[in-house]
């Protein structure tokens, strides 16, 4: 059902332009979403339903590892099959985005005269609600869109990029030749959420070792779903493995159609993302109870030994089921 509760004019004209494939239109609603601003939350109700149909692919790896020149490619390929493409680029929090923002719109540039690319970077930085559910909720938004294919790129470094990265259907970790300790670090968190593995920069040396390295890990467990994640060497700059790429994301999205996945894969995704949102709202109300430094007031009477933590948290509880 299309929520229509209280939604302002402009905003109905809004979703209206952006369902029509206007890039103007889309920018805007990214803006506010991404932004909070007004009226953020009813743009997305409206929009959830027209949601749904976009593939979603994500693609994380180290810095440096070639991502945007991976995703630039794929947008290039899936171009060709006339699939309009979305891309959300994470920056890293890290002091390579400046070179690395500059580098991505200097080469995604021959794209700009081509509205079926639409290209948005997400400043980690000040982001309401957190990254991770703002990356969610663009996604959404490009997804209402209509857009066919969107690509999400980000540094995988730390549990944010494993939340983001969890929001797609595809998820592809690109590694290079000579990580050295970088492989461990990456090891921990990312591994372990490859749907398909990428050895890119295989003009260096170093790519079998990585492979070893990679088939190793995975004959020491096996997936769940028994998927056995493959491993493509690309060259991203030159092009090279593209067509085995998009065949390995092909091959993924098969296997979760035919072995009835897709949904189990959504649903574990939804349950991830309800306890986030849950969270945020319940804190929110928490906070609005409380009031204005009601928080710091608890916490100094908790410093002090005038109460106890447990059943201060279990009364705030209870008054927020109460109070709803
Ligand atoms: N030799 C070689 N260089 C590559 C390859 N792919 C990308 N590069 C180069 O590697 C550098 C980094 O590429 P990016 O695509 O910006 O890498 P990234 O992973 O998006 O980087 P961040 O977003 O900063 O983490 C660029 O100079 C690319 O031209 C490759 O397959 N081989
Ligand atoms: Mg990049």
């Amino acid at each position: 059902m299309l929520y229509t509760g209280s939604l302002q004019p402009d905003t109905q004209a809004l979703i209206s332009q952006l369902r029509s494939g206007d890039i103007r239109g889309l920018a805007r609603a990214i803006s506010i979403v991404e932004n909070h601003a007004t009226g953020w939350s009813e743009l997305l109700k409206s929009l959830f339903p027209h949601s749904g149909k976009a593939r979603v692919l994500g693609l994380t790896g180290p810095p440096g590892a070639g991502k945007s020149t991976l995703v630039d490619q794929l947008a290039r390929f899936y171009r060709k099959q006339n699939q309009s493409v979305g891309i959300i680029a994470v920056d890293p929090t890290s002091p390579y985005t400046g070179g690395a923002v500059l580098g991505d719109r200097i080469r995604m540039q021959d794209h700009f005269s081509d509205p079926g690319i639409y290209i948005r970077s997400m400043a980690t930085r000040g982001s309401l609600g957190g990254l991770a559910r703002t990356t969610a909720d663009v996604t959404t938004v490009l997804d209402a869109s209509g857009r066919d294919l969107i690509m999400i790129e980000t540094v995988g470094v730390g549990q944010d990029e494993v939340d983001i990265v969890r929001l797609a259907e595809v998820t592809i970790v690109i590694l290079v030749p000579g990580m050295g300790d970088d492989v461990q670090t990456i090891k921990a968190g990312i591994m372990e959420i490859a749907d398909i593995f990428v050895i890119n920069k295989s003009d260096r040396d170093g790519a079998e070792h990585v492979e070893r390295e990679i088939r190793t890990l995975q004959s020491l467990a096996m997936r769940e779903d028994g998927w056995t994640p493959p491993i493509v060497k690309t060259v991203a700059s030159e092009a090279m493995g593209i067509g085995e790429l998009t065949g390995a994301v092909e091959d993924y999205e098969k296997y979760l159609q035919k072995n009835d996945l897709k949904l189990n894969k959504s649903e574990e995704n939804w349950r991830a993302r309800l306890t986030g949102m849950l969270r945020d709202a319940l804190l929110e109300k928490a906070h609005h109870q409380m009031g204005d430094g009601g928080l710091m007031k608890y916490a100094a009477e908790v410093a002090q030994h005038q109460r106890d933590p447990y059943t201060l948290v279990e009364e705030i509880a209870a008054r927020l089921v109460s109070e709803s």
